[in-house]
């Protein structure tokens, strides 16, 4: 029988076979890794906890080993409920500072969590007023948070703004008191910054389809793009977005379309790297395992538009993976997948069989008259065949093909 350290000695010795990025080279991107990601324990509705808690001084020692060069983390996720603004507060996040400082690293987001406690029972936009006066000094002690830990960004999920069943809340009136806790922090940050002579934070908006609430009242990037520019927001220039990769594909979405929708808008301030299955739960598997070459296409995109980041790891170390495996396989390989599809989408920039297939396709059939059907279908047919083409080369890219790598049973 092996024991727990020969287990653990297996597993180093195949992680090492498998090879790896040093920690210098992930500190060259802008990935960040969260509190609540490397803390999770792989507890959930039907599932027992299979790993034990760490805390942040751990996580944030073992991120820099790594090489994950970020932090970032829910006030509630190092801070109990019942301590939020108090003196306890002060000491704990000076902690965080102090364990930041000493492992080199940066808290680049803070974001508040309004689902987990049940103050939250009807959200943070709830009937009561006292409910939402306490949601407004929630989302302004994590601007707080954040300029004393030097982020830039704070995000908001609004997952329990909805409801289980209808009728009970009238939709307009809940994303109106909604907006006025966002115009809050957004406002409270504007003074704190001048105050601090920092900059204002971007503040990012999450959208996720299902869950908690059955039904979402912004459940789509898309929905939220609309939010931000309705005319409820004092300050829709500080408000953007936080997609996350599965949170979208789980609606069905294209997120390589959604993520083109954002930053069409400007919006696309932060993103929320993982993967998972199409009209599934949010199983936040690791970037690449389920869908590496939809991924590779979405780093194509980015990098064209000249996004390098915030790439927050927001997946869940599976339940089967121990709590040695979460820093010794989980978090490097995720951000290993990640750093190699991002170079990867460089070289699908730089191919000259796709350059020169798209730089053909832009050009057309040259056909000058507009109104001649018959000549623009008959003058594109054979060119729009790059379209195929240009799919099997990405896939050859992603696969090591044109770079000589071959398969074959000869
Ligand atoms: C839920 C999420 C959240 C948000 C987080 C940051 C727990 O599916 O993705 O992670 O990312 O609240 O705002
Ligand atoms: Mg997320
Ligand atoms: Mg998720």
């Amino acid at each position: 029988m092996l024991t727990e350290k020969d287990q653990q000695a297996l597993i180093s010795r195949l992680s090492q076979a498998c090879g790896a990025y040093s920690p210098q080279t992930r500190r060259k991107y802008f990935i960040s890794g969260p509190q609540w990601a490397a803390a999770y324990e792989g507890h959930a509705l039907f599932h027992a906890p299979t790993r034990p808690p760490v805390s942040f001084e751990e996580v944030i020692r073992n991120y820099a080993e790594i090489g994950i060069g970020y932090w970032t983390t829910h006030d509630t996720d190092v801070i109990p409920t019942e301590a939020i603004g108090t003196d306890r507060q002060a000491e704990i996040v000076s902690r965080i500072r102090q364990a930041l400082d000493q492992h080199g690293l940066q808290c680049s987001m803070v974001t508040t969590e309004t689902f987990h406690h049940a103050v939250w029972a009807a959200g943070p936009a709830a009937e009561a007023p006292e409910v939402r006066e306490y949601a407004k000094f929630r989302l302004c002690n994590t601007v707080d948070i954040g300029h004393e830990l030097g982020a830039s960004f704070a995000v908001y999920w609004p997952g329990s703004l909805g409801y289980q069943v209808q009728g009970a809340i009238e939709e307009t009136q809940t994303l109106r008191w909604y907006a006025e806790a966002l115009n809050a922090a957004c406002e409270h940050d504007i003074e704190t910054a001048r105050r601090k002579g920092r900059p204002t934070l971007k503040h990012c908006l999450e959208a996720k389809p299902f869950e908690p609430q059955a039904e979402i009242l912004l459940p789509t990037s898309d929905a939220m793009l609309a939010f931000i520019s309705s005319g409820l927001l004092t300050h829709p220039e500080m408000v953007g977005l936080n997609p996350e990769y599965l949170h979208e594909l789980m609606w069905g979405a294209a997120p390589r379309a959604a993520l083109a929708r954002a930053l069409l808008a400007g919006k696309l301030f932060h993103f929320d790297i993982n993967d998972g299955y199409r009209l599934k739960h949010d199983v936040d598997i690791g970037i690449g395992l389920v869908n590496p070459l939809d991924w590779l296409n979405v780093l194509v995109l980015l990098r064209s538009h000249d996004y390098h980041g915030p790439f927050n790891l927001d997946f869940k170390p599976p339940r089967t993976t121990s709590a040695f495996g979460v820093f010794k396989v989980s978090f490097p390989t995720a951000v290993d997948r990640f750093i190699t599809l991002w170079e990867m989408a460089g070289e699908v920039l730089e191919d000259p069989v796709i350059g020169e297939a798209t730089a053909a396709l832009k050009a057309g059939g040259g056909v000058t008259d507009p109104r001649d059907v018959e000549a623009i279908v008959r003058a594109n047919q054979e060119l729009l065949t790059l379209h195929e083409l240009i799919a099997h080369r990405i896939f050859q890219i992603l696969i090591g093909a044109h770079r000589g790598r071959t398969f074959s049973i000869a």
